[in-house]
């Protein structure tokens, strides 16, 4: 079989969730860490964006696609289950990550610190409107995960993986970490999953020292 190459910077929450799809099954893979809009993202995702994958002649983008196609390609546990009903429910999930949780919680707030329009002075009053707006997402999750400790049936799935990283950035900063550790489902969703051997092998570097 040819290489499995997953592509993109691994600071990229999606990124990241791909990565421990493939840890999470066992499926060895290349990683290639490349930023938005270089040649070879630009070659796949028509917008640019990471993570792109390819595997022999087949080339993906879009985070959900590519574990997915990894998923029923290689063995492993499955991340999506065959169950109609949990695999719905999975979808679900993903695409309220994709739809909801990341616009927020990602774009507006983490980068809001992350990258502030002007380096080195974020924007305090956006980010502190976007912290007001997260509450009501933070309190969705954490009834979410009050029966099983899983978004989706009774076991670790991709529901699990897309939103693991986005709550490891929210829980970097302050407003964010007072609001995830007054969740306390949550919390202990936060604390028993951030200890997976498939979260640990694809967490990111950290960043740099300041000077
Ligand atoms: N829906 C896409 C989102 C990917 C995405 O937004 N990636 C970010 C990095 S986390 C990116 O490439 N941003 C560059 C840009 O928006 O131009 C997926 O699930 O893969």
């Amino acid at each position: 079989m040819p290489a499995l190459e997953i592509i993109g910077a691994p600071q990229s929450n999606y990124v990241w969730a791909v990565r421990m799809v493939c840890e999470e099954k066992g499926v060895p893979y290349e990683h290639r860490p490349e930023r938005p809009h270089t040649p070879d993202v630009d070659a796949i995702h028509p917008f640019g964006k990471i993570p792109v994958m390819r595997h022999g002649d087949v080339t993906l983008c879009e985070s959900k696609a590519i574990a997915t196609y990894i998923d029923r390609t290689f063995g492993g546990p499955k991340v999506i289950p065959d169950d109609a009903k949990l695999a719905a429910q999975v979808e679900q999930w993903v695409s309220l990550g994709n739809v909801e949780f990341d616009k927020l919680m990602m774009r507006q707030y983490v980068v809001g610190y992350v990258f502030p329009k002007e380096p080195g002075k974020p924007d305090m009053a956006a980010i502190g409107a976007a912290a007001e707006k997260m509450k009501p997402q933070v309190a969705v999750l954490d009834r979410a995960v009050a029966d099983t400790g899983y978004l989706a049936g009774d076991g670790f799935t991709l529901a699990d993986i897309n939103i693991l990283p986005m709550l490891f950035y929210v829980n970097r900063f302050e407003e964010g970490k007072a609001m995830l550790g007054a969740a306390k489902n949550l919390s202990a969703y936060m604390e028993r999953h951030f200890a997976r051997p498939s979260f640990q092998a694809s967490k990111p570097p950290p960043p740099p020292p300041k000077n």
